[in-house]
């Protein structure tokens, strides 16, 4: 499916789904003119240019403009405060010191010692003020992205890979933290040293200003190749960090599969080597450092004994003071440490920079679900759902659902059957709108799900997914997802229509018992009965359930089947089946096959008919009635 992006979309704006439908307009890519966006699969309309990327990061800086404008001229201040040293270092030569005038002397110890404090606090001022703002707009940075990915629809999370939006959120925003807290104001407090202290070498004198300038040159060119050197190494070196971390994850993920196969020494050996590679990468990139710092040491100190030898012939020749060529080799230091600096600056802003890209492409991923800007709230339904010729693919040109056609009255228990990848799921996601149709309609009550808002829409429908996932907290937390404000009874008086009461109350702890990340203290029949519970305590009028085929117990079975019979009493009830007594229990089986509805009816007229539903019963859903029977 193409995924348009619109490259207008300002961070400031609200997220996708709350936001404004896709302009009537918005043309769509011919195909082939798609750019895959890094790890995302997403199709971008238009890359970011890196000035746009700079212009964007910039722009998270408009609302603290008046500390930024302070920071600014503080930033001149201290420029240009830290010219006056080397000034003032002459003058007490020249004219204190040589002559012998100690109060002098003194007096202007006094100005230098006064001059530095001062700067100092302005720098300080300066930091603190840049630090301020800075850390604001990162906060805001951070909190529009997470509450974008978020936000963004089932399409969107389908394609990105977990590790790549986690490292958005953290090592991306961590340089874009760093280039605009300190890259920025170095890059500029550099440039004006730069500047004022060639001008202030120059005025002392022409020559020595020539001699700066010649050492220049080459000080410029290994700046320069340092970063062209360093600059894919530190790329490659954090490309090999993720991988070390992907695989932390991924083996801590699976880290049981890992040990009931046995495969330790295999995932260690694996770790290993990825390590070593990071170590190689390493060395690569201290390797340049280990020429680079040496080097400038050395230009700068050959620029110095240049200094002496030319300046020291000067002073011989009385063509200059003493005091000048002093403060000549102060100005001198103040023009090569910018040069130092600007090389990794210059690596620093670049890989900012491409972080801003990344994270912008995130930003500009035009969902393919939202909501539209005249979306009105769906008022209670009672529960129809009707399909109007509806085809639905999640891939452009993979067409998955062809032209299905139904309607499931209020009330009604409606069990959705057919082989694996037949299009089950892919039929009641399009029911809370996770993923809208490619042609054709689905209604409820009559409204086209797109014509209302998404949460007005979803509060209506509760959805029982193929796999429990419970979040860290207590039970009565997780069966209170939706609906935060239950109150105790409530989340009892679910429980116990899900079948989940009993064992609850068997721990301990009850409804505080704590479950782990993925609910590991709990079996797989328990913690889908909670979240049944979860379901229930919404009391949608439509409940839809994409039950799972694991297989349990008869015990545990006959529970989860008592639950479902409890909880789809009164409403519109959506049942992927698996299980013999769910379809019985129906009003109604849908059966789909490769994508289209091929039998519709009850239990007895389908067998009768002697088709796919016979087919599927004889093959499976007989096995499960002998083993009820027996
Ligand atoms: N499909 C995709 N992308 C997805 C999900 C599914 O292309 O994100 C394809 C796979 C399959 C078809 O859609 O060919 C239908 O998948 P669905 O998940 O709807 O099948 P199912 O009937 O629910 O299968 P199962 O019983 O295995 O859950
Ligand atoms: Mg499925």
């Amino acid at each position: 499916m193409v995924v348009e992006t619109r490259s207008q979309v300002r961070p400031g704006q609200r997220p996708p789904e709350a936001g404004q439908a896709a302009r009537p307009g918005a043309p769509r890519r011919p195909p082939g003119a798609e750019r895959e966006g890094e790890g995302f699969g997403i199709v971008s309309r238009s890359s970011i240019t890196p000035m746009e990327s700079v212009r964007r990061l910039l722009g998270f800086l408009a609302p603290y403009r008046r500390v930024v404008i302070q920071v600014i001229l503080l930033l001149f201040a201290t420029a240009l405060l830290g010219m006056a040293t080397p000034y003032l270092i002459q003058q007490v030569i020249d004219k204190a010191l040589t002559l012998g005038n100690l109060p002098v002397v003194a007096l202007y110890a006094l100005g230098i010692v006064a001059l530095s404090l001062t700067n100092a606090a302005l720098h300080t001022i300066q930091r603190y003020s840049l630090a301020y703002s800075v850390e604001n707009a990162v906060y805001d940075i951070r909190n529009r992205l997470y509450e974008w990915i978020i936000r963004m629809p089932f399409g969107f999370h389908d394609r990105s890979r977990t590790g790549q939006l986690i490292s958005r959120l953290t090592s991306d925003i961590d340089r874009i933290s760093r280039f605009l807290g300190f890259g920025i104001a170095e890059l500029a407090s550099v440039t004006l040293t730069f500047l004022s202290a060639s001008i202030m070498l120059f005025r002392m004198s022409v020559q020595l200003g020539l001699l700066g300038w010649t050492i220049l040159p080459p000080m410029i060119w290994i700046a320069l190749r340092g970063s062209q050197e360093l600059g894919p190494r530190f790329y490659g070196l954090r490309q090999q960090f993720g991988r070390i971390t992907a695989q932390i994850q991924e083996n801590y993920a699976g880290v049981r599969v890992v040990k009931a196969f046995a495969r330790e020494q295999l995932e260690i050996s694996k770790f290993r080597r990825e390590l070593q590679e990071f170590n190689r990468r390493r060395m690569g990139v201290i390797k340049i450092f280990a020429l680079l710092q040496p080097s400038m040491s050395f230009l700068t100190n050959l620029g110095l004994v240049l200094l002496l030898a030319v300046g020291g012939h000067a002073v011989l020749q009385g063509k200059l003071t003493l005091g000048q060529l002093v403060a000549s080799q102060g100005y001198m230091m103040m023009l090569f440490g910018p040069i130092r600096m600007i090389g990794w600056l210059m690596i620093m802003s670049q890989e900012a920079i491409a972080s801003g890209q990344r994270m912008f492409e995130i930003f500009d991923t035009q969902p393919e679900v939202k909501e539209k800007p005249d979306a009105i709230e769906l008022p209670p339904v009672k529960g129809e759902i009707r399909f109007e010729h509806v085809s639905f693919a999640y891939e452009q040109d993979t067409e998955v659902l062809h032209d299905c056609s139904f309607v499931i009255h209020p009330r009604e228990t409606v069990a959705i059957m057919g082989a694996t990848g037949s299009g089950k799921t892919s039929i009641i996601n399009l029911i809370p709108r996770f993923y809208d149709v490619t042609s054709g309609r689905v209604t409820i009550d009559g409204y086209d799900v797109r014509d209302v808002t998404l949460k007005s829409l979803r509060r209506q429908i509760g959805t029982i997914f193929q796999e429990a996932v419970l979040f860290s907290g207590t039970i009565a937390e997780n069966i209170a997802y939706g609906r935060p404000d239950a109150t105790m009874d409530e989340i009892i008086a679910a429980a116990k229509i899900a079948q989940a009461h009993d064992f609850i109350m068997s721990f301990p702890d009850g409804y505080q018992t704590r479950v782990g990340e993925r609910g590991v203290t709990l079996s797989g029949g328990q913690r889908q009965r909670i979240t049944i519970a979860r379901a229930i305590l919404l009391n949608p009028p439509i409940l839809i359930m994409d039950d799972s085929t694991s297989s349990v117990d008869i015990e545990t079975e006959y529970q989860i089947q008592q639950a479902l019979n409890a909880s789809m009493r009164n409403r519109t009830a959506v049942v992927i089946a698996h299980r013999l007594s769910t379809v019985k229990n129906a009003d109604r089986i849908i059966v789909l096959d490769r994508g289209r509805i091929v039998e519709e009816g009850t239990h007895e007229e389908l067998l009768a008919l002697g088709g796919h539903y016979r087919r599927i019963y004889e093959t499976t859903l007989a096995q499960q009635e002998e083993k009820e029977v027996a």
